[in-house]
């Protein structure tokens, strides 16, 4: 394939010869492949499956510069090893927390800030923002200006994490520029890196994000995905359980509360999901087909559903978690 002129959209190689394969645009004229003008024209979204393997090859390239580095994750959806990316790349790194305005007003930037120095991984800074709500963007360049090393300003992280709207949002504020990044609810939309100058001091690049197997975007059609993706603020929802009662999202997962005192789950997932509660699950056998993992809560963590959200638990206890066996869950302290 040629290794000439790539998507202004996603960085994809474009090619006109087969329709089938990435990169296809009608003519080799165009900026954009025909999948990136689908998804911005007609929001007519297209899965792409894509292996870490490229990822992980352009991360170990970035290390190789000396470039300041955002590391992007979602709020909803923090990375469970944050470490990974942090320990594969010595740049200079801002850790950034973007989807901010999907938590309740309540929770403060201070108490998140402080959650992820818990966590004791060296990063020059951790900011919190929210791409589209515009929260924060302002401090973020005053930041980025400040650490930068040369003119270019690599942003990577997870697939989703808001990579692309984040310099999306950066171009509208900051440059002339027309470039629009492709965005979308669908992981791995980004394909390959992307160079964008936002003026002579600052080029920002951006990279297809990580797909993490155990995240729960892989295994659902293209309309769930967009359902399970929080557009506003989450209205969470605590209920009160007692022994033998559960809580199920849609068809998605059941909790069942199987040994503890009466305790409180607040359910943190999009305000578009339905969620029910069994008031006696003994008699009730919905989603128990589905693969059945244990855990022994402590006081006050959060069960992590990769991709759809987490339930905080107040107290201890102990749960059967019912999934697809291919989605990661796990406890950590909670995070609110
Ligand atoms: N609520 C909310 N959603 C956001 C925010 N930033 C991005 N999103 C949404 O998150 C989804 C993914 O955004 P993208 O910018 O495509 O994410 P990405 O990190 O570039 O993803 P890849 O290219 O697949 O690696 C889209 O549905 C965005 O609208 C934000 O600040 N708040
Ligand atoms: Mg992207």
């Amino acid at each position: 394939m040629n290794e000439g002129k790539k998507c202004l959209g996603c960085g994809v190689v474009l090619q006109d010869q087969n329709i089938l394969q990435e990169g296809y645009t009608t003519s080799l004229e165009n900026d954009i492949c025909q999948r990136c003008f689908r998804m911005k024209n007609y929001g007519e979204y297209q899965v792409v499956t894509k292996s870490n393997e490229e990822y992980l090859k352009i991360l170990e390239s970035v290390g190789k510069t000396k470039d300041l580095v955002l590391y992007v994750t979602d709020l909803l959806n923090l990375d469970r090893d944050i470490k990974k990316i942090r320990t594969m790349i010595p740049n200079k790194m801002i850790l950034v927390l973007n989807k901010k305005d999907i938590l309740p007003k309540s929770v403060k930037t201070e108490k998140l800030i402080q959650y992820l120095q818990d966590q004791n991984i060296s990063f020059d800074e951790i900011i919190v923002i929210s791409a589209n709500k515009n929260y924060n963007i302002d401090y973020l360049l005053k930041r980025i200006k400040h650490y930068q090393t040369s003119k270019n300003v690599y942003v990577v992280g997870h697939t989703n994490a808001g990579k692309s709207s984040l310099i999306n949002k950066l171009i509208q504020n900051y440059s002339d520029s027309t470039q629009q990044l492709t965005m979308s609810y669908l992981p791995s939309t980004t394909l390959n890196t992307v160079h964008i100058a936002i003026n002579d001091h600052l080029n920002l690049i951006d990279t297809p994000g990580l797909v993490e197997v155990g995240s729960i975007l892989n295994y659902l059609d293209p309309d769930m995905v967009k359902k399970i993706s929080p557009k506003k603020e989450i209205k969470p929802i605590t209920y009160q359980l007692r022994k033998n009662q559960s809580i199920v999202i849609e068809d998605l997962v059941r909790i069942d509360y199987v040994e503890g005192e009466r305790n409180s789950f607040t359910v943190f997932v999009s305000n578009n999901l339905k969620v029910k509660r069994f008031l006696n699950s003994t008699n009730r056998s919905d989603l128990k087909d589905l693969n059945k993992i244990t855990y022994s809560v402590k006081y006050d963590e959060d069960l992590v559903i990769h991709g759809l959200g987490f339930i905080k638990i107040v107290n201890k206890g102990v749960i059967d978690v019912y999934i697809d066996q291919k989605v990661e869950t796990f406890l950590r302290k909670s995070l609110i």
